[in-house]
């Protein structure tokens, strides 16, 4: 048995554990990140892709916020599609803000080079990792490494091991409560090397399902459609997923498109999920560890962020100021926050895509929110203040 001894352990090395563990390393307090995969494997991972500004002022906080600042790019608005017509919500002029089209994994990588840089340690492909002892005076995380028993004797231990981690899993059954809602259907994405087909991202209703527009860079485009929720990337070649994307989309935007050989192709399940609490005493939740949003709006990756913020301000004021109350606070401040952006995303979801339940006359209604929202300013307020991401 190898015994580690640290402030805070850390497991789960995507964007929230990687970002807590940089924000504490800046302020000097000791942690340790473990991870199940390989970095390279987290990096292989292609997701989230807009950054709020609250997100990009965080991952500034934490020095890592050079290239986003060079190479992400700011959008001042984005597109939606319904019933042929193509309407835009202005963000800089309805609320005075941008969002930042960077992707996750290009946060991610920042954030391994600056940990890198920093001599902090990160044990990469560990096995049963376990959160012990949480509930009492001396927490610990134990996993394996290489067939050897390791434990790291912690104060705390941050659970950002994502929907599928030990540290949720081990709550007892008693003590949380969880909340869910699976979508009949995921989401079919595709990245390319051709030039994106409009410089903003563009979410379209239609009568076959949902497809959208997004983007990485000037020259690689992130395109989706809706599909079945049981459906494989193998039914799925190329030229299948341009032509219904095509179809998706109105007419002159589907001319516009350049197609091209994709280079990955995923397919992601859409749910809606929160747990509460987001602390058990020595152990806290951050980012998909607590909560799952579906990708419309593009919150998840922004809700991590958030979360983070909220514990590394606890933690700071308990190791700084010997106080407990921003970490005996921050499950309630998180969730409130999180409850908003899982309505936003869910609303959303809701407007844009095609369920098996829907009617005649739930597109109807669709389309009736639709046009409403381009006509009404104030409906365009309240999007554009959530896409932009509500204050925290
Ligand atoms: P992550 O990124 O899932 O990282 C969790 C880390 O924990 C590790 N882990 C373990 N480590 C040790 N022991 C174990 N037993 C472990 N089990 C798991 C994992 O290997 C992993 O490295 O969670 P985090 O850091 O909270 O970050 C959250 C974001 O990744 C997430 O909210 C977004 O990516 C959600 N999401 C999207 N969000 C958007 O805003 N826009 C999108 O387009 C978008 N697309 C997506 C997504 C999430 C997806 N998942 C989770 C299936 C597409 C997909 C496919
Ligand atoms: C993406 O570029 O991957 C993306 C953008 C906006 C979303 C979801 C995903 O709402």
């Amino acid at each position: 048995m190898t015994t580690h001894k640290t402030q805070v352990a850390i497991i789960g090395s995507g964007p929230s554990g990687l970002l807590l563990g940089q924000l504490l390393t800046l302020a000097g307090i000791e942690n340790i990140v473990i991870d199940r995969v390989s970095k390279d494997y987290i990096l292989s991972r292609v997701r989230a892709g807009v950054l709020e500004e609250g997100t990009v002022e965080m991952l500034d906080k934490a020095a890592i916020g050079e290239r986003i600042h060079k190479e992400g790019m700011l959008h001042s608005g984005f597109s939606y599609a319904f019933s042929g017509r193509m309407e835009r919500i202005n963000l800089r002029d309805l609320i005075g803000k941008n969002v930042m089209v960077y992707g996750q994994t290009e946060v991610t990588q920042d954030l391994m080079d600056a940990r890198e840089k920093s001599g902090a340690p990160s044990i990469y492909e560990v096995d049963e990792a376990h959160p012990v002892d949480f509930d009492g005076q001396k927490p610990y995380v134990s996993f394996k490494k290489d067939g050897v028993g390791h434990r790291i004797d912690c104060d705390f231990i941050a659970g950002c091991d994502g929907y599928h981690g030990p540290s949720r899993m081990s709550v007892p059954a008693t003590a949380i409560q969880t909340f869910e809602k699976e979508y009949p259907f995921g989401w079919l994405g595709v990245l390319a090397d051709v030039p994106p087909v409009r410089h903003e991202i563009i979410y379209a209703n239609h009568s076959r399902g949902f497809g959208m527009c997004s983007m990485r860079s000037t020259t690689r485009s992130r395109y989706y459609i809706q599909c079945a929720h049981d459906d494989h990337v193998d039914n799925w070649s190329d030229d299948e997923f341009w032509d219904e994307l095509r179809r998706r989309l109105p007419q002159e935007v589907a001319d516009d498109v350049t197609t091209g050989p994709s280079f990955e192709k995923s397919i992601a399940p859409l749910r809606s999920f929160v747990a509460e609490p987001m602390r058990f005493n020595k152990l806290f939740l951050a980012g998909d560890a607590a909560h799952i949003v579906p990708p419309t709006g593009a919150k998840g990756l922004n809700l991590a962020v958030s979360d983070v913020y909220y514990l590394y301000e606890g933690l700071l004021e308990y190791y700084r100021e010997k106080s407990t109350a921003g970490i005996d606070d921050y499950s309630q401040k998180a969730l409130a926050r999180v409850w908003k952006a899982v309505r936003f995303s869910w609303w959303l979801t809701h407007c844009m895509h095609l369920f098996p339940s829907t009617t005649e006359f739930d597109r109807k209604i669709q389309e009736a929110e639709l046009d409403h929202l381009a006509k009404s300013v104030a409906a365009q307020t309240a999007v554009a203040e959530n896409y932009v991401g509500l204050p925290f």
